[in-house]
């Protein structure tokens, strides 16, 4: 089976890809952008008419949101084992953690990278934005206590989840005020393990060579 993916550098369809890539299916890249200024192709908002990536397209199917399109992928490429079965007791944490990235992490991402989203008028823009650097030292440190001692996400099993968690580690931007990922040892430790797997070394080329010369 081969994919198309909507696709823009530094935005989740990065982590879509790096997931492609531990598959080993084939697919396209539609190179989009995450540019507020700029318009989104017709074709994208046919898609996903919020406008967003990533955007998943298959034969004459499609499907957004992230989290979704990792637990759509990891089932219909078992074979690549990423995700725990539908009756391994180790799905509910799989699931649980992905929604928790989804819906709270990235919400956090947002407040601060978006503030026009969250609030009423201009004036009070960087209130949220506090507020979301705030929220992802809160959500963050969650993640890492779930991780405690673990080797992965899961436990001593890699998983998708371990992917999306680096994917949304490159978005911390301590020149924004965001919080160091190294202020989440556990974080670190498992983001640091997936940074060295072929897939994240491909995708990410750019963002690993551009850490290396911050020295971080
Ligand atoms: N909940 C969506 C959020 C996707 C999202 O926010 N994508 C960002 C890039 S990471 C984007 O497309 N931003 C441009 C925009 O919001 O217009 C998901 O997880 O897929």
């Amino acid at each position: 089976m081969s994919y198309q993916l909507y696709y823009a550098l530094g935005s989740a369809a990065m982590g879509v890809r790096a997931l492609l890539e531990e598959i080993g299916a084939p697919y396209e890249l539609i190179e989009t952008t995450i540019d507020m200024d700029k318009p989104r192709p017709r074709e994208q908002l046919a898609l996903n008419p919020n406008g967003w990536v990533p955007v998943l397209v298959w034969g004459n199917d499609s499907m957004y949101e992230c989290a979704a399109i990792t637990v759509f992928l990891c089932d219909r490429h078992r074979e690549a084992n990423l995700a725990p079965a539908i009756d391994d007791p180790a799905r509910a944490r799989f699931l649980q953690t992905l929604v928790y990235f989804s819906n709270s992490v990235q919400t956090a991402f947002q407040t601060n990278y978006y503030p026009d989203r969250f609030v009423d008028t201009p004036a009070d823009e960087p209130s949220a934005q506090r507020r979301g650097i705030r929220r992802l030292r809160e959500t963050w440190k969650v993640i890492d206590d779930q991780i405690g001692d673990n080797e992965w996400l899961l436990g001593d099993r890699f998983s998708a989840a371990d992917i999306y968690l680096f994917m949304l580690t490159t978005w911390l931007a301590p020149a924004r005020g965001h919080p160091q990922t190294r202020e989440f040892p556990n974080v670190k430790r498992i983001a640091d393990a997936v940074t060295r797997r072929p897939s994240i070394q491909l995708v990410y080329d750019a963002w690993l060579a551009e850490q290396d010369a911050l020295g971080s």
